[in-house]
């Protein structure tokens, strides 16, 4: 049997902060991809990580007053505790200070350089520090950064170039010829628009600050931090040589929010173009998240905190909401009074409660657990898997609860309380064959809760294959309820 292999990322996140819910967001939504994949049985391979180069992080570090590489370590450390707290599967994490990221970035620039594509010149322009970007004039709005509305400092500064403008015709070829490379489509549309423009070369060097890769033979200039982070994708998989290279690249697909999609769809492509390197198979560009309607801000102070929502509410309610209510690819909004009533209404009401329903009556029953398949027509795990496939995480709760409900209906419609015997055996054996089924299902969404409902079916751990009835095995037993309900 042949094993598809299936390499995903999501961005690296700068370590001048802690994770928000943002970074949790783009982190969820890959990690249910991953799992959804491992499912299908297929080789995953999961990248995050953090990006810890650049002034940005320089400036943090020296108001914390602590020593850039102290500083890195303790936030890059926090970065992964979140994620295990969110039950974030990554297979593996990526630091640009590790040592074989600056390997691979000299490699990089090495082949760069003998492609003739890196000359020597002088910088001018209005440079963003937040983004770490520099803009033209022209590019400004309203005198602020047109990325993230922030003041920009006027910079003038020898510095290095790559030559992006020659990559405009292979770029827009790559668009053409692989019209699934950029998601969703008005993403692309506003890429191609851009590059049709023209591109100007990319200063990729800096001499303002020190924390950073140092140019190959020319210490005085800093790799810029874009060049620096976008080279993870492949520093990670140990690139140029190694098997895991060989095996992985190019990524199936980078997941990440809108703001970085011109690095991604237009920069990261044109340095492996230069490099002679295939370049990703899919971007997919999300939108992103509101509080309540407003841009989350520290100076507002509605930052929300991933930790303490999950630590309230418990992770999978957490990523099951982020997922269910906005579509992926859209902006949305988070809102904790949406959230309240999403469990209540949705996980306590329908799954939390066709659990314990189930449960009750099957601990009850003396006899053998057995039927006939009756509720297996209301689901369709090829729909499911479609609308994952189109990155419409939605789509796939929708279809999915459509089985829930459909369950609960079953109980209501069959009034098992009255039934006994054979008649009664029938009827467990379908919701619990129906529940083996659905725990798989939301398995890659609710991790702990299909490990908590494998425990009281008594059954192992399954995978997409084993989305049939005639499965069933083991003993069920009662256990604590799935969710809490939630005072509003
Ligand atoms: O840009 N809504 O790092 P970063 C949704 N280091 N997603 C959000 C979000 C929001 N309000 N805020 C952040 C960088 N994100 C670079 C990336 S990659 C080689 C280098 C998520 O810490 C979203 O995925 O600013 C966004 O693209 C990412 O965090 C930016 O993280």
């Amino acid at each position: 049997m042949i094993t598809f292999k299936y390499y995903i990322t999501t961005p690296l996140y700068y370590v001048n902060a802690k994770a928000h819910i943002g970074h949790a967001y783009t982190n969820i939504a890959t990690d249910v991809l991953a799992r959804w994949h491992r499912l299908k049985g297929e080789d995953v391979f999961f990248l995050t990580g953090t990006d810890e180069h650049g002034k940005k992080v320089e400036t943090s570090a020296e108001k914390a007053k602590k020593d850039p590489q102290k500083f890195v370590d303790e936030i890059s450390k926090k970065f992964k505790d979140v994620w295990k707290t969110l039950n974030i599967s990554y297979g593996s994490f990526i630091r640009t200070t590790d040592s074989k990221h600056k390997k691979a970035v000299y490699e990089v620039l090495r082949r760069m350089q003998d492609r003739g594509d890196i000359y020597k010149g002088v910088y001018e322009g209005w440079y963003c520090t937040p983004c770490e970007s520099y803009w033209t004039e022209t590019q400004l709005k309203e005198d602020k950064c047109p990325s993230c509305g922030r003041s920009v400092e006027k910079l003038k500064e020898e510095s290095y170039f790559f030559k992006l403008s020659k990559y405009q015709k292979p770029l827009l070829e790559l668009y053409k010829n692989n019209p699934g490379f950029i998601s969703p489509e008005h993403r692309k549309q506003e890429i191609i628009n851009r590059v049709k423009e023209g591109l100007r070369d990319l200063s990729i060097t800096r001499t303002s600050f020190d924390w950073g890769i140092k140019y190959p033979g020319d210490d005085k200039h800093i790799v810029y931090v874009w060049v620096d982070a976008l080279t993870n994708y492949i520093s990670a998989l140990g690139f140029p040589d190694s098997n895991n290279y060989k095996k992985y690249w190019p990524a199936d697909v980078h997941i990440l929010g809108k703001e970085i999609s011109w690095f991604h769809a237009v920069i990261w492509p044109a340095m492996l173009l230069s490099i002679g390197e295939k370049p990703p198979k899919k971007l997919f560009i999300h939108g992103w998240l509101t509080i309540d309607g407003k841009k989350m801000s520290k100076s507002v102070g509605n930052v929300i905190d991933p930790v303490e929502m999950s630590k309230k509410y418990s992770s999978d309610s957490l990523r099951y909401f982020l997922l269910r209510e906005i579509p992926f690819g859209h902006d949305g909004d988070f809102s904790e009074k949406t959230l309240k009533e999403k469990i209540n209404n949705e996980l306590v009401a329908d799954l939390g409660n066709l659990v314990n329903r189930t449960l009750t009556m099957t601990e009850k029953f003396k006899g053998k657990l057995e039927g006939k398949d009756e509720l297996s027509k209301e689901f369709n795990l090829k729909k499911i898997e479609g609308f994952i496939d189109n990155y419409e995480f939605h789509h796939a709760l929708d279809e999915i609860w459509n089985f829930i409900r459909a369950a609960n209906r079953y109980i209501n419609d069959k009034e098992p309380w009255k039934l006994e015997g054979k008649e009664l055996a029938n009827v467990l054996y379908n919701l619990l064959e129906s529940l083996r089924i659905i725990s798989i299902l939301v398995s890659s969404f609710m991790p702990d809760t299909s490990i908590k409902m494998n425990k009281q079916l008594g059954v192992k751990t399954g995978s997409l294959k084993d989305c049939k009835f005639g499965k069933l095995s083991g003993k069920p037993k009662k256990g604590d309820l799935l969710f809490q309900k939630i005072k509003t």
